[in-house]
């Protein structure tokens, strides 16, 4: 029995983000990682001095080789820097769900879609994004600047996450989960929310001040797709994949002059890395009107 995840991701040269913070993540959690490098960027710590797309050819072959061979119960995809790379995945995505004996689970963090930090995609992406990657999406994992920018939706009370979520589950994507690190809704609280529209969950983690957070994003999403392809259920590797996050960010450091990047440790063991999950008659669940719609019934639309 195998658990093949794949990253459809960037090359960084300083290794903290991009296809290294995947392989090193699902090494950690035990999955069996393949890659598909979708462009190479030379970076340090400092910043990004050139990214460059793979050839089309190489993109299309790199993912026919691995289709043939070795498919994937999850595909995790970060840095999509070719307008004609998405458009490619967009349909190879839509082919395995319709000819692999179980589609795969697709977990999608947009990477550089955010208005500002755009400087590693070509012009018009974001269009071809929305319109044909988001409706191959299983699980998209935002932060507050990219719900921004794909749904219109800017995150500005508890009660406006539910409505973002459900505009970008509108636009295709079969469940959303908020990354709360740039969202500050309850002081010193990281907040995550997730949804697929029917069901909901929040996590909540103290907030920590490290700032060597380089890469946390795609270990985030690769957490979770690293945890799905051991078989957990998605609420299950949200919490697992928080952990491993914490537990990295505890051990995160400088290599250069600038940012360092979270450490990877191995499965999470530490109690204190694992987020709770928020109840519907806490603060925060008032916040996010949880109980309102806890009473409304599953299926409650805003
Ligand atoms: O963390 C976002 C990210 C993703 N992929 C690649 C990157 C970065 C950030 O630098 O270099 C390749």
């Amino acid at each position: 029995m195998n658990n093949i995840v794949w990253t459809i991701a960037g090359s960084d040269s300083s290794a903290g983000a991009g296809i290294q913070a995947d392989l090193a993540t699902f090494n950690d959690l035990g999955a069996d990682p393949c890659s598909v490098i979708t462009a190479v960027t030379a970076q340090n710590s400092v910043s990004v001095q050139l990214v460059e797309s793979v050839s089309e050819k190489m993109f299309t072959q790199q993912l026919a080789s691995l289709a043939e061979d070795m498919p994937a119960k999850v595909i995790k995809i970060g840095l999509m820097a070719s307008v004609e790379h998405v458009k490619i995945l967009a349909q190879q995505l839509a082919l395995y769900k319709q000819t692999w004996q179980k589609a795969p689970f697709v977990i999608y963090d947009p990477v550089a879609v955010a208005s500002t930090g755009d400087d590693m995609t070509e012009e018009g992406i974001i269009e071809v994004i929305k319109a044909e990657l988001l409706p191959q999406i299983d699980l998209l994992t935002p932060n507050a600047n990219e719900v921004l920018t794909l749904s219109g939706h800017a995150l500005i009370s508890g009660e406006s996450f539910k409505p973002a979520v459900d505009k970008l589950i509108d636009m295709g994507c079969g469940s959303v989960l908020i990354k709360g690190g740039h969202f500050e809704l309850v002081d010193n609280v990281a907040l995550d929310y997730w949804s697929d529209g029917k069901r909901e969950i929040a996590l909540t983690s103290p907030r920590l001040e490290n700032v060597h957070t380089h890469g946390t994003g795609c270990t985030l999403s690769s957490a979770i797709a690293g945890a799905m392809a051991l078989d957990y259920f998605i609420e299950d590797a949200l919490v697992i994949a928080k952990a491993y996050l914490n537990q990295g960010l505890k051990a995160s450091k400088a290599l250069g002059a600038g940012e360092g990047a979270i450490a990877h440790c191995g499965w999470p063991t530490n109690h204190d890395d694992f987020p709770e999950i928020v109840l519907p008659e806490s603060s925060i669940g008032y916040e996010l009107d949880l109980p309102g719609r806890l009473e409304a019934g599953p299926g409650f639309e805003p």
